[in-house]
């Protein structure tokens, strides 16, 4: 499969109309490097639309969702402007079978060339935040291979994040590496896990994040938000339902869905 930029406007045809659409490999064989060409046509129809990249998201970055998915890798996709929710807001965009993920999200206040190979993220890190990430796959029953996820922007679709507390004061105060992470849907907890979760350790999502960037020309300038990986398992975003991360000594975070 070759034409990228029909497969690409497939899946966003998907997202704006809310219909979830068969698997791509159905159809045929896509290799990985195929499927990360899929996800720049995919952005670049959604930037042709006026939105912007913000940053660069992970996913894959806990042992338990790799392994059931067979992969040994992390996979990493774009998130936008206009994924971006206020904190205590909800998404004004259609979803067609959300999920809702507790993450930590790092901001680069320094921009950072991935090909540069001392080019070094974790000391361009100014901030870092409690962040929700919604999750949803535009196939049919959530359900794909790894090449159509990563096809599919990493299930990318919107992300709320919690206030920033400075980086250098973070790392000092707080063992960033295990931190506890309670997911609640309307005020009952739901998931409980660790930052842990996240590669053993939040920092190593920094490091993947400029391989990932490297490998596949994913842009870091000053100010992106990078969203690590999720923490705990995700669970679905019902409609009406308030759904708040709390990451011990960092803070806590807020998605509302409107009914
Ligand atoms: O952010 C994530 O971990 C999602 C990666 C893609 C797999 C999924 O949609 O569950
Ligand atoms: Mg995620």
């Amino acid at each position: 499969m070759t034409d990228f930029d029909a497969l690409a406007a497939r899946l966003d045809e998907a997202a704006r109309t809310a219909g979830a659409v068969p698997q791509l490999t159905r159809e045929g064989p896509l290799s990985l490097a195929d499927a990360y060409a899929v996800q720049r046509a995919l952005v670049a129809l959604r930037t042709a639309r006026g939105d912007v990249p913000v940053g660069v998201k992970l996913g894959f970055t806990s042992k338990a969702k790799a392994a059931q998915m067979g992969v040994f890798d992390v996979v990493a996709g774009v998130v936008t402007a206009r994924m971006r929710i206020a904190d205590g807001a909800g998404p004004d965009f259609p979803l067609i079978h959300p999920r809702i993920e507790p993450e930590i999200a790092f901001r680069l206040d320094a921009d950072v060339d991935p090909a540069a190979p001392a080019a070094d993220l974790t000391s361009a890190v100014g901030a870092v935040a409690p962040a929700l990430e919604i999750i949803d796959s535009r196939y049919r029953d959530f359900s794909f291979t790894l090449e159509d996820v990563v096809a599919d922007n990493t299930s990318a679709a919107g992300f709320a994040i919690g206030p920033w507390r400075g980086f250098a004061a973070a790392s000092d105060g707080l063992d960033l590496g295990n931190l506890g992470v309670v997911l609640e849907v309307d005020g009952v907890p739901a998931q409980t896990g660790s930052t842990a979760a996240i590669l053993g350790h939040p920092l190593r999502a920094l490091a993947a994040t400029k391989r990932m960037a490297a490998a596949y020309g994913l842009p870091l300038p000053a100010g992106s938000v990078i969203l690590a990986g999720a923490a705990t398992a995700a669970v679905p975003l019902a409609a009406g339902s308030v759904v708040e991360a709390t990451v011990t000594g960092l803070g806590r975070v807020t998605v509302q869905r409107p009914s």
